[in-house]
């Protein structure tokens, strides 16, 4: 089917089907691909675009498990580079946070072989004590699996317990490629792609609210894409549960896949495209700045995405493979970029509700410079003539 046709397809609200998603995958023109993906995002949000304040934290970088692309982990906890937090220093770091407006704490960890199932409530637990109202965006559905599995609970129990204790939301880690022929040879020891859609059933089952991912550009192929895309699109038509989706572009330093070649920004830009159009029913397509790189994500706000994730101020999986962006970003940088891009910036919660919605730009930033060159330029001649 022709992009034409794919087209006429959405301007009838027809779902796009698998061959769809394959066709959208190998359209050699990214400018009519964007265009349609664009009108998507538009359709859904106008120029609004989400960014929140919030930062990363890891409680531990131990984990048995042995994904072939990951540079972050540690097997064992006397392994040269590996750390786990003491609960005071967790607390202190977010006590210390200087923002006021900080809203978020993402935490990601790896799956560490000894720590007690009380020893993550009590860190959940002691967020809350030294933060209240912070929003609390912790544990992929593979260490909630691993939990599950490990202190012999089922997802629900796993997850009602750490909900008491203080957890609002899951991130969308551990997704990588749900497919099991890939899986099985990227990370072939933690949760599978049913576990990872299950979890995440459960937590919608309970009202809690996630997000999900996908790491491409390593071994995968566009067909697995589109079927990982099409698996979270039909658990979202069963539970609504999910906010938003972030493609993840694989980075290949340190890690056992670092022959392979990273994504190129073409099929970073395509991959956000070819996601807002499949996921119909994902209210978000989120341009993560540090997986996609500053440049990439702010043209990425013109090809489906309608979020650039947030300050993050200490981000750790990325750079361990390689990544050159800043460690984080401020709230005016990220501003800046968004009003650069023509878009409107809204400062948002977790929950996306609205923090504050800022003025959109009047012109693009380097318009606006020379255009302040020039009204300097004409009052110092005035003063001069006068
Ligand atoms: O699960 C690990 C990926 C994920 C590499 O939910 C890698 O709002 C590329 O899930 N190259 C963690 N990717 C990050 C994540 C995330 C990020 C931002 C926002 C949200 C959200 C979630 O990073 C891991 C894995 O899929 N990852 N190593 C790598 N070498």
């Amino acid at each position: 089917m022709s992009l034409a046709a794919i087209e006429e397809k959405l301007r009838a609200g027809e779902r796009l089907d698998f061959q769809d998603g394959l066709e959208l995958f190998m359209e050699p023109d990214l400018l009519a691909l964007g265009r349609l993906a664009n009108a998507a995002r538009e359709s859904r949000h106008g120029d609004r675009t989400y960014f929140n304040v919030n930062m990363r934290f890891e409680a531990t970088n131990v984990c048995y498990a042995d994904c072939s692309f990951c540079a972050f982990s540690k097997l064992k906890e006397d392994d040269p580079g590996s750390h786990t937090t003491t609960h005071e220093a967790a607390w202190q770091q977010l006590a210390d946070f200087p923002d006021p407006r900080l809203t978020e704490l993402h935490m990601v960890n790896g799956l560490h072989p000894d720590l007690p199932f009380e020893w993550y409530e009590e860190l959940l637990r002691g967020f809350k004590r030294v933060r209240p109202g912070i929003h609390l965006k912790c544990f992929t559905a593979v260490e909630i699996h691993f939990f599950a599995e490990r202190f012999g609970m089922t997802y629900e129990e796993v997850l009602r317990r750490l909900s008491q204790a203080g957890l609002d939301s899951m991130p969308g880690g551990g997704a990588e490629i749900l497919h099991p022929d890939v899986r099985r040879r990227i990370s072939h020891d933690k949760a599978s792609g049913e576990q990872y859609l299950a979890v995440h059933r459960a937590a919608h089952e309970l009202g809690m609210p996630t997000n999900c991912t996908m790491l491409y550009g390593h071994i995968e192929t566009f067909e697995h894409r589109v079927d990982h895309l099409l698996e979270l699109r039909a658990l979202q038509a069963e539970t609504g549960g999910f906010q938003c989706f972030i493609p993840l572009a694989f980075h290949n330093e340190n890690n056992s896949l670092q022959k392979l070649p990273e994504p190129t920004a073409v099929d970073d830009l395509r991959t956000v495209a070819v996601s807002r159009l499949l996921l119909d029913n994902v209210p978000h397509i989120k341009a993560y700045w540090v997986s996609l790189g500053v440049d990439t994500a702010q043209l990425a706000l013109r090809f489906g995405a309608n979020d650039l994730d947030g300050t993050i101020v200490h981000e750790t999986i990325y750079h361990a493979a390689g990544s050159d962006v800043p460690m984080g970003m401020t709230r005016d940088e990220l501003i800046r970029l968004i009003r650069e891009a023509g878009r409107v910036p809204v400062e948002r919660d977790t929950r996306y509700g609205i923090v504050e919605e800022l003025p959109k730009a009047a012109a693009p930033e380097a318009a606006m410079k020379v255009r302040e060159r020039n009204r300097a330029k004409r009052s110092l001649a005035t003063i001069g003539g006068a």
